[in-house]
């Protein structure tokens, strides 16, 4: 039965951070896989995260099973996290996942148990595994024009165009913040545009939150989110402890669901639950039980909201250290978009065989699509980058 499968190959950003690892010149940078990394190149455990493990380990009693919805103190804790005091969250059910990864996929399958055809607008471009994510779950998907190679900003216009034929039948998803890969986030202003939009055509808005706080700061980044929720009838919510817990491996994430009404919401719940048992059934705990004591005891979650604060000021400086060398070195302003963009990530509008240059003639590493995981760089590095970046867009 196993006679029919050739190879594949890997995921390219992974296998990016693979050849980087390979990689025997000393000055190689990786600015590929999209993992914060501090002024001494490593991903460290968060302190707050160190602090309940510890807390943890004292005071677990048990490794039974949690249940399919996992830990439903953790749930209730991120609706507080990413909807705050909105009324919406009264309406609102949220399920623990594998990541936001497994929230992805676990809203498309209950998307296409109810609407077996609706089609999933995604920006262009989008997170690598928006796509393969939703075609797995067996949807459609649509591209709605995003990034502005020219300013490379958000081309406003264009994309609010073509979400006016957006309907019914469509689900349209959003970054809640620091887009991936182009760093171009949404303004307020086109949050309302969006919202008004959800409401007049009727499509499901999805709102993928993978860096709340990496961009203008925890409430700030859940801004748009807030304004969407408190005016659409229904929507839902994939959202990450990945990066702003440092949790990656453990795969700590939620998927949410706001309904016309919470019985609503938890009735699309229960048939998330269904999903879930027939996928992975229930999701690890470790992560989420860490998540949860850190939101809920006042002094772990000051802790954790100053290192989360931390490192999006040191990405918002080496965004300037970037901008600042490549201002020098170019002798133009060509650059300054890099201080615009919000997280980790920027599109810098170069060719796939620019970006290959980068590679082979500087050992500098990033995705074909000219994206750069601005936290993959030291300070000492700015000069490095910029110098490699201009060489290749010669
Ligand atoms: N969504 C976006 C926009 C991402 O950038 C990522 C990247 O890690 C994910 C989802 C997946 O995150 P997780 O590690 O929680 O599965
Ligand atoms: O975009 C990124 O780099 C992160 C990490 O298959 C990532 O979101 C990359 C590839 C992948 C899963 C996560």
């Amino acid at each position: 039965i196993l006679d029919n499968l050739t190879p594949v190959g890997l995921d390219p950003i992974l296998s990016l951070s693979a050849a980087c690892r390979a990689d025997t010149r000393p000055h190689k940078v990786d600015l590929g896989i999209g993992v914060y990394r501090d002024s001494h190149g490593e991903t460290p455990v968060m302190v707050a995260i160190k602090m309940a493990e510890a807390r943890l380990l004292e005071q677990q009693s048990s490794k039974s099973y949690v249940g399919m919805g996992g830990n439903e103190s953790f749930n209730e804790s991120m609706i507080g996290l990413l909807l705050g005091n909105s009324k919406a969250a009264a309406r609102t059910a949220a399920i623990q996942t594998p990541g936001a990864s497994g929230a992805l996929r676990m809203l498309a399958d209950v998307i296409k148990l109810s609407s077996p055809d609706a089609t999933v607008w995604l920006s262009d471009p989008s997170y690598a595994n928006h796509a393969p994510i939703m075609k797995t779950a067996g949807l459609k998907v649509r591209f709605y024009p995003y990034f502005d190679p020219a300013t490379k900003l958000v081309n406003t216009a264009a994309m609010l165009d073509a979400l006016r034929q957006a309907g019914k039948n469509d689900v349209v998803l959003l970054h809640g913040s620091c887009h991936n890969p182009t760093g171009a986030d949404i303004d307020l202003e086109t949050w309302k545009n969006v919202t008004t939009l959800a409401v007049s055509q009727g499509f499901l808005p999805f709102v993928d939150m993978a860096y709340q706080g990496f961009g203008d700061g925890m409430e700030e980044d859940a801004a748009g989110l807030r304004y969407l929720v408190e005016r659409v009838e229904s929507m839902v919510i994939a959202t990450s402890c990945s990066k702003n817990f440092g949790l990656y491996r453990e795969r700590t994430g939620a998927a949410m669901v706001v309904g016309k009404t919470l019985e609503q919401a938890q009735a699309v719940k229960s048939r998330i639950m269904e999903s879930a048992r027939g996928t992975y059934t229930m999701p690890p705990d470790h992560g989420a039980a860490l998540v949860d004591m850190i939101l809920r005891d006042e002094a772990l979650r000051a802790n954790w909201m100053t290192e989360v604060t931390t490192v999006r000021k040191r990405v918002q400086a080496l965004r300037g250290l970037l901008a600042d060398a490549l201002r020098e070195q170019s002798g133009t302003n060509d650059w300054d978009f890099i201080t615009r963009h919000k997280g980790m990530f920027s599109v810098l509008g170069i060719t796939p065989e620019q970006a290959q240059a980068m590679r082979h003639d500087h050992a500098i590493y990033l995705v074909d699509s000219g994206r750069i995981n601005v936290a993959g760089m030291r300070e000492a590095q700015a000069e490095q980058v910029a110098k490699a970046l201009l060489a290749v867009v010669q």
